[in-house]
């Protein structure tokens, strides 16, 4: 570890490359322990930066073999290497070559950052700086160069060879067993896109003409065996590319576009130019191994890597600081792929209620952040919720406030203006503020403010004056390094519903507010509409127009009103979210299960009832309905002091008390809704799917017979019921369980993605023996520390997925986290400092709970960490 990686860098002191690299050849030999990687760059100074500085390259992990600079070697003492840089003292203050010649292990990567080999497939993953774990390179994400890269390898063992852009030339090595291939990509691009791919691969193919008529090769490359699983990810990109084109007007722009399925990576997917790299979970599928969750994300991040071909590799960015105007847009942008795929507003309250789950806490923690940090450790702890998904939800504020059309109009004069550049999060706001006119400085503080805002809502009518008046308040909380914070711009969707269910016209200063967007600007406000005839009630955040915590003066009527009535399908959905709360929370925080289960409770069963029942709604929707907050939801309303044993006891008592109120809706909804048809995993095949188990898990937790007993394990044809089954009864203790799970395992041991789920499934069950199932599972032979997937199937659902496991009041689940995370931070910090976000909100919990997580941090702290690590652990603590 050395000390200077441990140093914050900071945005302020942002300054552009004193070199420029304009090309790059690569000429890489592929092998396992000593790949050779010969580069050749074609430099020159910057012109804008003082001349004569040394030129400065990041690489690690590297064995230089020759550095020669205009075709003549240098010898050591004309050059510095230390553990991060090669720095050479003297170059001329003209255009010149620089020949580097490294070596590197792929095997003995285990950091899965740079060149690895991942069961005989060489693959790369640069981004953020992985780049210089391969060769010495400037690399940051404003050095753009085009790339011209030549592989070479054994061809028996690796026949397949692919790189970015369009493969120009292939062969045999003559006189050897090795073979080669050139690949040359014409747009300029930052080292993190580059990638390369060897091995012995199997593809699928097909092809799709732009708008415009080019026709683009598509590939996706996975082991031997797996072809018949690429279908609906070769799908889905189609669909996205066409998407994209329609929506925003943006083509492909290559003859190639590659996918790549590796088994073990740290993240999800790659959006390298032209050639993206996957987790291979997030690109095969089949009926009986993908449930339906699975389909749907691997809808959404084949279509967010296609996506970044322009918000993030077109367009790029100019620093890390500046990640979220790739991530948070590209999510935005898959966002409202999905939702015009899918069902709209079951995309809005998946999204949202994502947001909430990981963000929300992230933002009320020690570990809160800017949307745009203005500092950071270690870069890879800054793909979070906030960067991607409060990222997203920003710039879905733009285009509230600006309309749908001015904001599309201000992304095309971004491209317009950046094409081929590296970006600022101010050159995309500029854009939009120079298309709309508006001055934005306001709504910039949603990208240098931390912490969700908090806002308070009330309505007094007046029946003389006929007015209704709006009392808006906001709040942003102090955060790590923020104390005092300015009023934001929020846009707050509203509506006034009369007696019958109607909308009311909005009156507002004498004009008719038809889209219902009121602009919150000041900490205190108010908001006046007239003609208002009778007491409404307000619908507040329709379609969750802000990523804020709102909180009002409606009572449980009220509330109950909205249930029924509201015409916005996100705040309909969200009163019964807010009514459940309301009873979870008060039950949770007096340790009385009673307030949960009373008369309220009933009348919550018998609003979900009607909902469900309900056939001019889709059944995706009637299924989110049916669920209720979940226990990270409960736990972080009460915001302090929480019980995790409490929480969970409450949100049981609820679930088995409207199982029991509406059976017989939920048994019929269980018994026919969509049961006869073949299994497709189209949208509305899985919207029946969804509503039939949303069902079946209130059913499940009434514990009479019909309840858990009709989670038909064996009967299950494709995987989204059979997983629903399995978890159902994964948590009872019943010989039940242990011939399920033993099946299941017999079936699928040999498939390690379908394998994950049977980890995770226990991991998750909330039993009180869960630390020690965990741990028994830790010592399986099929366990390994190794695949990340693996990893997190086991001990991040444990962490993330099992409240009152991971929380449990001895400490036991911590020190099980605490102690896998070192172990792992050993050869993959990034992992290993994922897992250890689990912490985060641990100033939360009662006292007792606080001491144990405490401890556990404190005794992290004084091991030796990766600075990875090192920044999550300390920044925990606080
Ligand atoms: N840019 C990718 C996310 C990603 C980030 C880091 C990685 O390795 C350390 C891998 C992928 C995306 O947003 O999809
Ligand atoms: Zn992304």
């Amino acid at each position: 570890m050395n000390d200077s990686s441990r140093q914050t860098k900071f945005l302020r002191n942002y300054a552009p490359p004193a070199y420029l690299i304009e090309e790059v050849a690569l000429d890489v030999h592929l092998a396992p322990k000593n790949a050779r990687i010969a580069s050749k760059l074609r430099m020159r100074p910057n012109p804008k930066m003082a001349p004569g500085q040394p030129l400065v390259l990041d690489g690690e992990d590297l064995a230089l073999e020759r550095v020669a600079l205009d075709g003549k070697d240098l010898s050591p003492g004309d050059y510095a290497l230390s553990d991060g840089s090669l720095t050479i003292n003297s170059v001329p203050a003209q255009p010149f070559t620089l020949e580097i010649v490294t070596l590197c292990d792929p095997e003995a990567n285990t950091e899965l950052s740079g060149l690895y080999r991942s069961r005989g497939t060489y693959c790369t993953q640069c981004e953020p700086e992985g780049f210089r774990r391969i060769t010495y390179f400037i690399d940051r994400p404003d050095a753009l160069a085009v790339y011209t890269v030549r592989i070479e390898a054994d061809r028996a063992t690796t026949p397949v060879l692919l790189s970015n852009g369009n493969l120009i030339e292939q062969g045999d090595v003559a006189g050897t067993d090795r073979h080669f291939a050139v690949w040359h990509d014409p747009f300029p691009k930052p080292s993190y896109l580059f990638a390369l791919v060897g091995g012995d691969l199997a593809s699928v193919h097909d092809s799709f003409t732009t708008a415009s008529g080019r026709k683009v090769a598509l590939g996706i490359y996975v082991k031997p065996g797996k072809e018949d699983r690429c279908g609906w990810a070769m799908e889905s990109l189609k669909r996205a590319m066409r998407w994209d084109e329609e929506r925003f007007g943006l083509e492909y722009d290559l003859d190639v576009f590659n996918i790549v399925a590796v088994s073990d990576f740290n993240m999800g997917a790659m959006e390298n130019k032209g050639l993206n790299i996957f987790n291979d979970k997030l690109v095969l599928a089949r009926p009986d191994t993908a449930s339906d969750a699975d389909y749907h994300s691997i809808e959404s991040v084949i279509a967010h890597e296609y996506f970044h071909n322009w918000t993030g590799d077109r367009v790029t960015c100019r620093d890390w600081f500046q990640l979220c105007l790739k991530e948070g847009l590209t999510v935005f942008r898959d966002q409202e792929f999905t939702s015009d795929v899918r069902t709209g507003p079951v995309e809005r309250i998946i999204d949202a209620r994502m947001l909430k789950t990981h963000q929300y806490p992230e933002d009320a923690g020690p570990l809160a952040h800017p949307v745009r940090p203005a500092s950071y450790i270690e870069i890879n702890n800054f793909y979070t919720s906030t960067v991607y998904e409060k990222g997203a939800e920003v710039c879905r504020m733009l285009q509230t406030l600006l309309g749908a059309r001015p904001f599309r109009k201000g992304l095309d004069l971004y491209f317009e203006r950046h094409d081929g550049e590296a970006a600022t999060v101010e050159n995309f706001v500029d854009a939009m503020a120079d298309v709309s006119g508006r001055d934005l400085t306001q709504f910039m503080l949603w990208y240098t403010q931390s912490g969700t805002p908090e806002l308070a809502c009330s309505l007094d009518y007046d029946p003389h004056a006929k007015t209704a008046k709006l009392h808006v308040s906001q709040v942003v909380p102090p955060t790590p390094g923020q104390t005092s914070k300015e009023p934001m711009l929020i846009p707050l969707k509203v509506g006034l519903i009369g007696a019958n269910g109607d909308e009311l016209p909005l009156k507002l200063n004498g004009e008719i507010l038809t889209d219902g967007l009121l602009e919150v600007t000041d900490r205190e406000q108010v908001f006046e509409f007239h003609d208002v005839p009778a007491p409404p009630t307000p619908s507040l955040l329709r379609d969750f127009s802000a990523p804020v915590r709102l909180t009002t003066s409606l009572d449980a009527n009220q509330i109950e009103f909205l249930m029924m009535h509201d015409s916005d399908p996100f705040n309909r959905w969200q009163a019964t979210q807010t009514y459940a709360g309301n009873l979870l929370t008060a039950a949770a925080r007096e340790g009385d299960v009673g307030r949960a289960t009373g008369k309220e409770a009933v009348r919550l069963a018998q609003a979900l009832a009607t909902a469900a029942r309900d056939d001019t709604l889709r059944p995706a929707y009637r299924a989110e309905t049916l669920k209720l907050p979940s226990e990270s939801d409960i736990a972080r309303e009460l915001a302090r002091n929480v019980d995790t044993d409490a929480v969970h006891a409450a949100r049981e008592a609820l679930r088995a008390k409207i199982g029991g109120s509406i059976g017989d809706t939920l048994a019929a909804l269980y018994d026919t809704a969509g049961t006869d048809a073949p299994f497709s995993p189209d949208p509305q095949s899985a919207g029946l799917r969804a509503l039939r188990l949303a069902a079946l898990d209130l059913l499940a937790a009434t514990k009479a017979p019909g309840g858990a007993r009709r989670a038909h394990y064996r009967e299950a044809s494709n995987m989204t019921d059979a997983i629903m089954a399995l978890s159902i009864l994964s948590q009872l203790q019943s010989p039940v369980r242990d011939d399920a799970l033993a099946h299941f395992y017999a079936r699928w041991e040999d498939e390690p993605l379908v394998l994950d789920k049977w980890f995770a499934v226990q991991a998750r069950a909330t039993r009180p023996d869960s630390v020690e199932t965990v741990r028994a599972l830790l010592t399986h032979p099929k366990f390994s520390l190794k695949n990340p997937n693996r990893v997190r199937a086991l001990i991040g659902s444990f962490a993330q997925a099992n409240p009152s496991g991971f929380n449990r009041a001895d400490g036991a689940g911590y020190a099980l986290l605490a102690g896998q995370a070192l172990e792992i931070d050993r050869f993959n910090p990034h992992v290993a400092a994922r897992l250890l976000g689990a912490f985060e909100s641990w100033r939360t919990l009662e006292p007792g709970r606080q001491r144990h997580a405490k401890a556990a941090l404190e005794d992290l702290a004084g091991q030796s960490l990766s600075t990875d690590s090192y920044e999550i652990v300390t920044k925990t603590l606080g």
